[in-house]
């Protein structure tokens, strides 16, 4: 077991258990497969009752279950209004995460991620603007036994 020596790592634990823990079902319903191996693929929500979908989450999967796109219907009008989209080396570790802020189809925020052989985080860098070059920066230091 690898310890980071960074209180950043408390963040990043929440992450990850958040979005890439795909093994476990939050009671929510949240992405990822169940242990019949269903994959959840539409979330809509009618927060009123009234039988109109107030809000949609769609997810798309690769071949391992990886989640690739999350897009999101903010107010149930059938337009994504944003969406995320997901890369991942061949061990399942998230390389990327692309942000469409305003479902406009374009790129807008870019997470790059670096792994060692261990598959422990190296790096998470952002690209807030997509131009290039990186805008902040996390480097992850771990002492493996
Ligand atoms: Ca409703
Ligand atoms: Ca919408
Ligand atoms: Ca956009």
């Amino acid at each position: 077991m690898c310890r980071l020596h960074s209180f950043l790592f408390l963040a990043l634990l929440v992450a990850c258990s958040n979005e890439n823990d795909s093994s476990v079902k939050d009671d929510s319903g949240g992405p990822g497969a169940d242990a019949n191996g269903c994959l959840l693929i539409m979330k809509e929500r009618d927060e009123d009752g009234d039988g109109t979908v107030d809000s949609r989450d769609a997810y798309t999967y690769d071949s391992d279950g990886n989640m690739l796109t999350n897009k999101h219907d903010r107010d149930g009008d059938g337009a994504v209004d944003w969406s995320m989209t997901y890369t991942y080396d061949s061990d399942g570790n998230e390389l990327t995460v692309e942000w469409d802020n305003d479902g406009d189809g374009t790129v807008d925020q870019r997470d790059t991620h670096t792994y060692d052989a261990d598959g422990n985080m190296l790096t998470w860098e952002w690209d807030y603007d997509v131009d290039g070059t990186v805008d902040r920066r996390y480097t992850y230091t771990w002492d493996c036994p």
